[in-house]
């Protein structure tokens, strides 16, 4: 067969032409070969990699896998950077040109064959395949449903030549290694399905009864009736493994069962294609419990019909991350970062991933509690609701000690599991700051009265009330100086071992201490919330005691030090040969007022230098190379992985937040932008532009070969953060108590800006420019000009035009918009 002429097609690309789904395209399973996508609904989660391998897991409660590796898989969070092998669980298609007896792999492992045409598609609601080979057009496609746990597999093959030919074409779905102690699996003719069996393991009595709903059984389920079919995993690869399995050197497959053996589901459909003509087959496969479940799944899935109204609704299900603003920007000009694509991540892929946070808070029934409220605040640009939900179930589980808990349960038979057994002593801060951007996009101030009661007293306290107590039981968790003991970590959850005897302090928590206690009190002055006198003066005064502690005990020359350890050794300093500088000190110091000037621009040149790399700013420097026995398990972490300095975006993230705040437009934008995947840089970060992943790579010196490449873990706190910087920062157009006040932040690059902005239920069209005309925010509304820089009396359903002139922002970091600090003037 003559190989067709290759066409030039781009590596990576956006592709527009369904409006309202642009679809990322990449046309090589080699260049990028961890380049995923990944598609969730309530109760699963699929991340799909280019080359066919796919990670899956579905909530029994529990997390679980209905497609399990070679090995039995101890259960675990998912992993950052994920690695793939020839045995990983996938769905391939094996398609031989009967004619030929040629063989090849689709999409393109286990075989690895260079196929004639090659493009990995991710839609926001489906992931497709477009292939060319064997003069054969072939396209392949999954989805999810909205609610239950089965992958609806599309596949269809057209004849591009004017010949006849004879294929055959092989589904080859891994089911694996799910049982050492009873796993089988065999076709089922009534269902026309391959279905296989399995105990999932346990030794407690108390299991059994347990685990009796567990869904142990795992289906493939077509559409078509197959010629023959297989089901046992060692006998079908035989001795030409993957990349040739012996059984299809036969004609036929021998219908081989699996018994007490790895099962597989593989098919047979031998095809006979005329000139131009094309055949499709659909696939459902997933977890049942019975042979019952499957055949309901199967009455609703399958068929054309069904697969459209499927569709549908999943893509109305993933529609309703539509958040609050979609921009404009001249970014896609190549006058701006040169990101291609900044647009299209802010107005899609970025809601698209912070909905999924939200909604289904990463799949896990025990989210960490700073997880949970953060992820949560994210939602109150989609759904406001879900964000006071959450935070009255947070608060719900408070003890009456003011002690927020580890993790959220969010199931009646949840358990505190892995992380959220060790005692975390930041839980109480996230409140009260995330609460604020509940409040500037709702202006709900009624959730401060709701009453709640406690995990350990049904006595019920206002909402407000618990957030006093949370802050209380900080402000007496500190030590002699004045500063907040660590226990077995803060946010960084592997900082485990600086205080764990009891005595240990940690600067960032002091830090978020402060800035908690600074933000509740401009809250109750904002939205008028009742706050008693005596307790707004001892939150400020606490607040300022804190930050002086910091200032006496952690600044250390030109940048404030990590903590103190049980021993009283002060670490996270220039006297340290690893870890000498630490990020989030610095952020937060700047947020809490910790920082003044001078000492804002010393941290801001010290991260500069020390930090900055073309991804972003790592989280520390340098990386540790070996184990601290006082600062913990961080240090055992490989360098530049994870908390142990990479650029780890949660991190990069609130530093750019504090940039704003001190007004740094510029720097803020300019590390924003480095931190966006983007078409121009995923040859270097390894990923596609749909989502910001928890982090790349850092100890940029230290390692600079594998420096930037991500992590592909989309989950991360990161997302809330990023897009509060977009609406709030970036666009400034950030709700507060009278309205919506209007203070961008633009850098000198981005010149213009337009969009509309969803607030309260208005809708505003707005353009924001930046303008030689004007040395303040100047604001015109329907064409008429605002006194002041507050929209108030904005009517919900109206439609507003709103036209925003700003100064132009200085080359300088400073920037001039933002000398108009935010004051109203009404
Ligand atoms: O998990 C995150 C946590 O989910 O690490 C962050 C923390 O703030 C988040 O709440 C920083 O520590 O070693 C560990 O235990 C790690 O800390 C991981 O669990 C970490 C990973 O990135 C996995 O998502």
């Amino acid at each position: 067969m003559p190989k067709l002429p290759r066409p030039k097609l781009p590596l990576i690309s956006i592709d527009n032409a369904v409006a309202g789904d642009n679809k990322i395209k990449l046309t090589s399973p080699t260049k990028l070969p961890n380049a995923t996508g990944f598609l969730w609904n309530s109760s699963m989660v699929m991340q799909v990699n280019c080359r066919g391998y796919v990670n899956s897991q579905f909530m029994q409660p529990e997390p679980a896998k209905y497609s399990y590796a070679p090995n039995m898989e101890a259960k675990s969070f998912i992993q950052p950077e994920h690695s793939y092998f020839t045995h990983h669980p996938g769905r391939f298609f094996y398609l031989k040109d009967e004619d030929s007896g040629e063989i090849i792999s689709l999409p393109y492992e286990p075989m690895r064959v260079e196929l004639d045409k090659f493009s990995f598609e991710l839609g926001h609601s489906d992931i497709t395949w477009s292939i060319e080979h064997f003069g054969l057009h072939i396209s392949i496609k999954v989805n999810l449903t909205k609610d239950d746990l089965v992958e609806c597999w599309f596949f269809s093959v057209l004849n591009l030549t004017e010949k006849t030919k004879n294929i055959s074409i092989y589904p080859y779905f891994t089911i694996g290694y799910m049982s050492w102690m009873n796993q089988s699996a065999s076709y089922n003719e009534t269902l026309n399905a391959i279905v296989a069996d399995s105990v999932t393991p346990y030794q407690k009595v108390t299991d059994y009864f347990k685990n009796k709903q567990f869904k142990d059984k795992t289906f493939f389920l077509s559409d078509t009736r197959p010629t023959a079919w297989h089901a046992n995993q060692k006998v079908f690869e035989g001795e030409g493994g993957l990349h040739q399995p012996s059984a299809l050197q036969a004609e036929l497959l021998e219908n081989v069962e699996a018994r007490y053996e790895t099962p597989v589901a593989v098919m047979q459909f031998k095809q006979q294609l005329l000139a131009s003509e094309g055949k499709s087959y659909q696939f459902l496969f997933g977890p049942a419990k019975d042979e019952a479940e499957i055949a309901i799944i199967k009455e609703k899935y399958l068929g054309h019909r069904q697969r459209s109204q499927t569709e549908k609704s999943y893509r109305d299900y993933i529609a309703q991350s539509k958040a609050c603003l979609t921009i404009n920007s001249d970014c896609d000009n190549g006058n701006g970062t040169g990101n291609n694509g900044f647009d299209d991540f802010f107005n899609h892929w970025l809601p698209r991933q912070m909905f999924y946070h939200g909604d289904v808070n990463r799949l896990s029934t025990d989210p960490q509690t700073r997880n949970y409220i953060q992820d949560n605040m994210g939602m109150a640009f989609i759904h406001a609701q879900q964000t006071r939900k959450a935070y009255i179930l947070a608060v719900s589980q408070q003890a009456i000690s003011g002690a927020m808990p580890e993790g959220v349960l969010l199931h009646q038979d949840a358990q505190l599991k892995y992380i959220n057994q060790v005692p975390h002593a930041d839980h109480g801060v996230w409140l009260p700051i995330c609460l604020s951007v509940y409040l500037n996009e709702s202006a709900d101030v009624s959730l401060l009265s709701e009453m709640i009661a406690f995990a350990d007293s049904t006595a019920e306290q206002s909402f407000a009330s618990h957030i006093e107590l949370a802050l209380d039981y900080l402000i007496n968790a500190t030590d002699h100086r004045g500063l907040s003991f660590i226990e077995q970590g803060d946010w960084c959850d592997p900082m485990n071992m600086v205080g764990y005897q009891g005595k240990g302090v940690s600067a960032w928590l002091s830090l978020a201490t402060a800035y908690a206690l600074t933000t509740w009190c401009d809250l109750c002055v904002e939205y008028d919330i009742s706050i008693s006198k005596q307790k707004y003066d001892e939150y400020r005064f606490a607040a300022q005691a804190i930050n002086s502690a910091v200032n006496k005990h952690l600044w250390h020359g030109q940048w404030f030090a990590r903590g103190i350890t049980d021993d009283g050794r002060v670490f996270g300093t220039n006297e340290d040969k690893e870890g000498k500088i630490f990020l989030n000190p610095q952020s937060w110091a700047m947020l809490s007022g910790a920082a003044n000037q001078d000492q804002q621009a010393e941290m801001i040149a010290a991260i500069t230098k020390q930090l900055t790399t073309p991804q972003g700013v790592m989280m520390l420097a340098p990386s540790y190379t070996a184990m601290v026995e006082d600062i913990g398990r961080i240090t055992q972490k490989h360098p530049g992985v994870s908390e142990n300095g990479s650029v780890y975006n949660h991190a990069a993230i609130f530093y750019i937040y504090a940039l704003y705040q001190a007004g740094q437009n510029n720097l803020a934008f300019d590390l924003l932008s480095k931190m966006l995947p983007s078409l121009e840089n995923a040859q270097r970060t390894g990923q596609l532009p749909i989502y910001v992943p928890n982090y790349y790579r850092g100890a940029y010196h230290q390692l600079p070969k594998q420096a930037g490449r991500s992590s592909h873990l989309f989950n991360t706190g990161t997302t809330s953060w990023l897009y509060r910087c977009l609406v709030e920062e970036l666009c400034g157009l950030k709700g507060c108590a009278r309205g919506l006040q209007i203070m961008p932040k633009l850098p000198t690059t981005l010149k213009h800006l337009s969009g509309q902005r969803l607030f309260r239920r208005a809708i505003l069209n707005f353009t924001i420019e930046q303008s030689s005309e004007v040395t303040a925010v100047t604001i015109l509304l329907n064409e008429q000009k605002i006194t002041g820089n507050i929209l108030t009396n904005l009517q919900a359903g109206q439609h507003y035009q709103l036209q925003v002139k700003v100064a132009m922002t200085a080359e300088g970091t400073r920037a001039a918009s933002h000398a108009n600090g935010g004051q109203s003037h009404d």
